[in-house]
């Protein structure tokens, strides 16, 4: 391997990888965190053999077995390598590597698989090599919902939903790892005993870049339902209630999410130049790393309005909620980081758009443009798929007067009524997860419908607060290149570090008298929802 000059060695350039549910994506950022080079790897396309649709496999017999075969992500990284040495990048110039990927989902190590990781043979492909590393060939994923069982015996075991989530930053969900682990553990037990150690599918990443099993990051961690948020140790009953004595063994010490582990694994030397220096930093969840991606700060609320809407938002202080998740900050280790899901998004306002605008987004913009903000004290509530919160599926239309109804006078009404609704109930949702408004916040808008101005005007004013954008998009595999030059520059600070991206764009302010329509209409939810929901018992199997 050549030594590069004085002048190539100050080019330093880093590598950011996202394993995501259908693909896996990389990209190299210099120094300026510019992208200058991008590939993915499509899992159904590019690796047929795995049979895989959307990158995963649905139990035929059970639909609520969601699983990954696990070396078709290790043969994705065989190819991935292929494709950025075709898009020429020098990786001898990268100094730090992190990366991210899709939260809860696991892998579990056959005995022996970190003796196999740290001897990697650089003449073969990791698939070669790995084929038999892993206990179970198939690996639990988000969108599995099979453990409810589980769910409820964790829950039990510390008291209640509520003790959990007081615990871990979330009551149980059957796509958080504790679940998961239990499943293995009391129904696939050979397989449980054989393994060595589990990974999440971001620690899984990092350790085929590290050579030997890496450690959880907090972040990720959160998202397991078995780490007490407040020591971030794993909590000893549901380590108990999970797997037994060994779990703890097997799940490894969780670390600071932007830890610098250390270089990276020869076999990267030998096989792809790298340089020997090149640091491994902890990889994380594509949650947490698209709020890196976002550089989200304090007093700022991201809203992504994609198919389904989502709300990441920083947090000083950790509450206990039942609905939502609070996860351990992955650029400040003694903040937290709120996360809202909303099944209810971009689908259910495509479905008001057909109904009342003739599926054209302009009428659609019209309407909502002629009706005044508070919508003559009209509320309505859509969900067309059952919702995570409030628990509720079906439309439900209130007049001025709080009287529920079929349907409102006109069709502008019906539209203003959906777009306030979905902001109304998130306002409410955010005000309970701890997030303080004030004359500072800010809203960052993002996903397909953030190109729509209408809409964003609402979300201002609801919000009371100002509507930015930002050009980038991929801003969790963005937030792992960032945090690998964070990592590698600790203790400089995180935004230190990404001040030279630029700035988000404004695009709406809110109106001066916008709190004083929507602060009572807020309030007036509270008490719909509560009724609404008192009605309906929760089936937590669907979530
Ligand atoms: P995903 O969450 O699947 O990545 P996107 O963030 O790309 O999805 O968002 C896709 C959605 O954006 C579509 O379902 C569509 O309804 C919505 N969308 C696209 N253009 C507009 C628009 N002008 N106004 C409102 N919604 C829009
Ligand atoms: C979050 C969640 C998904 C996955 C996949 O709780 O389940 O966002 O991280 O992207």
């Amino acid at each position: 391997m050549e030594t590069p000059s004085e002048d190539e060695a100050v080019v330093p350039l880093y590598l950011g990888l996202d394993l995501s549910t259908q693909q896996l994506k990389a990209v190299v950022v210099d120094d300026e965190l510019k992208i200058l080079h991008t590939a993915s790897v499509q899992f159904d396309s590019d690796l047929p053999e795995f049979r895989t649709h959307g990158g995963v496999v649905q139990n035929k017999l059970n639909s609520l077995v969601v699983t990954t075969p696990t070396l078709l992500w290790v043969k994705a990284l065989d190819m991935l390598m292929d494709r950025l040495t075709v898009c020429g990048v020098e990786f001898s110039k990268i100094v730090a590597i992190s990366g991210t990927a899709q939260q809860h989902g696991s892998v579990f190590w056959y005995k022996g698989a970190e003796e196999t990781l740290q001897k990697l043979d650089p003449s073969e492909f990791l698939h070669h090599q790995l084929a038999s590393c892993f206990s179970t060939s198939n690996s639990p994923v988000w969108m599995d919902s099979s453990t409810t069982v589980f769910c409820r015996q964790l829950e039990e075991s510390v008291g209640g939903p509520k003790k959990l989530s007081e615990i871990t930053g979330s009551r149980a969900y059957e796509r958080f790892t504790a679940s998961q682990i239990a499943k293995v553990a009391k129904l696939n037990t050979d397989a449980y005993n054989n393994t060595e150690r589990i990974s999440l599918v971001s620690s899984f990443l990092c350790s085929l870049f590290l050579g030997k099993i890496a450690p959880i990051d907090y972040a990720d961690a959160s998202g397991m339902n078995i780490m007490d948020l407040q020591t971030k140790q794993w909590n000893e009953k549901l380590l108990k209630v999970c797997g037994g004595a060994d779990l703890e063994e097997k799940l490894g010490k969780p670390v600071v999410s932007y830890t610098n582990l250390g270089d990276i694994s020869p076999y990267y030397v030998d096989r792809w130049e790298f340089s020997k220096d090149c640091k491994v930093i902890a990889f994380t969840g594509d949650n947490p790393a698209s709020m890196a991606g976002m550089r989200l700060g304090k007093g700022w609320l991201a809203i992504s309005l994609g198919t389904s809407d989502t709300l990441i938002l920083w947090l000083n202080e950790r509450i206990v909620v039942t609905e939502g998740h609070i996860f351990c900050n992955p650029v400040d280790e003694d903040a937290y980081m709120g996360l809202l899901c909303y099944k209810n998004g971009s689908l259910t306002r495509e479905k008001i758009r057909d109904k009342c605008c003739d599926g054209s987004w302009e009428i659609f913009n019209h309407l909502l443009d002629s009706t005044p903000r508070g919508n003559f004290g009209n509320m309505g509530f859509y969900f067309a798929t059952q919702e995570i919160n409030p628990y509720l599926q079906g439309d439900y239309r209130f007049n001025k007067a709080g009287e529920k109804v079929l349907k409102f006078t006109s069709l502008e009404v019906e539209v203003r009524a959906l777009i306030e609704g979905q902001f109304i109930a998130k306002r409410a949702h955010v005000e309970d997860i701890g997030f303080d408004f004030d004359e500072n916040t800010k809203i960052l808008a993002t996903g397909g419908a953030s190109k729509n101005h209408a809409i964003l005007q609402v979300m201002a004013d609801v919000f009371n607060a100002p509507v930015y954008i930002q050009e980038t998009s991929d801003s969790a595999m963005l937030g792992a290149a960032f945090q690998a030059k964070h990592g590698l520059h600790r203790p400089t600070d995180f935004f230190e570090i990404t001040k030279c991206l630029p700035e988000p764009k404004l695009v709406c302010e809110p109106y001066t008298d916008s709190n004083e329509i929507y602060a009572p209409m807020v309030e007036r939810y509270r008490k719909i929802a509560e009724e609404l929901e008192t009605l309906v018992t929760p089936n937590y199997a669907t979530q």
